[in-house]
């Protein structure tokens, strides 16, 4: 083999490499938020993208010794139209279901307690978002002044934007957790028996072979919590 011909091998690998990284890092990237890979449910408010004035700045007694907001002398924005000053989150959600926004923010007065929120870009006049206030960072559930608080979002398994605005400058955003308040499991893992045929075990199957004929079997409950649903079972055959 030539030198030239393992160069132009090693090239053309080194390009189709190069490539497939672009390809991969590419996958969920985002061109109309700028958003790159989405994080998990747990997020750290100075790891979204910031836009405007919203920004770092440094507090120990903040998560990381970082928050975002935006300070003081910005103009307080009384509406998400044409308001520049935003975070943007993209959030990777496991599973479907009903979620609730916990938050850990610094809202120190009533000129300074308040964000306005949307997820994927709704409600399109944002949920004001009123917070408690308190001397230093506290806990926080994302709320709506007129809707709710807390708010439940039904959010389908997959990647979903949390865009947190600023309404009231000074208002101060640390963290953030979405927490699942029921999920919607289509496939939930369904329970196994060991039966017994003729005083022999059997191999362990699944709930719905048991009770195809469960009178024929002598069943050997794999847990306290399926004895009532064997017992209906014999009981209705
Ligand atoms: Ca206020
Ligand atoms: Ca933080």
């Amino acid at each position: 083999m030539s030198k030239k011909y393992l160069f132009t091998c090693l090239s053309i690998g080194l390009i189709v490499i190069i490539f497939s990284i672009f390809q991969i890092s590419g996958a969920n990237f985002d061109q109309s938020s700028g958003l790159g890979l989405c994080g998990g449910l747990n997020q750290e408010a100075e790891e979204g993208l910031l836009l405007g004035e919203m920004q770092i700045a440094q507090d120990e007694s903040a998560s990381g010794g970082q928050f975002v907001h935006a300070p003081d002398d910005i103009e307080d924005m009384f509406t998400i139209a044409n308001n520049p000053h935003k975070a943007i989150y993209c959030v990777q959600v496991p599973q479907t279901g009903m979620y609730q926004i916990k938050t850990w923010v610094d809202a120190r007065n009533l000129a300074h307690n308040s964000f306005f929120f949307t997820i994927d870009n709704t409600p399109s006049a944002g949920y004001l978002w009123d917070l408690a206030i308190a001397d230093g960072f506290q806990t926080d559930m994302a709320n709506d002044r007129t809707m709710g608080d807390p708010l439940s979002f039904k959010l389908e398994a997959g990647e979903h934007t949390l865009t947190v605005y600023n309404r009231e400058s000074g208002t101060r955003l640390d963290r953030f957790e979405l927490i699942a308040v029921s999920t919607d499991d289509p496939n939930p893992p369904e329970e196994q028996c060991t039966p017994r045929l003729n005083g022999a075990t059997t191999e362990t199957r699944l709930w719905s072979n048991c009770l195809a004929n469960p009178a024929a079997m002598d069943i050997r409950l794999p847990m306290a919590a399926t004895m009532s649903r064997y017992l209906n079972a014999v009981n209705d055959h």
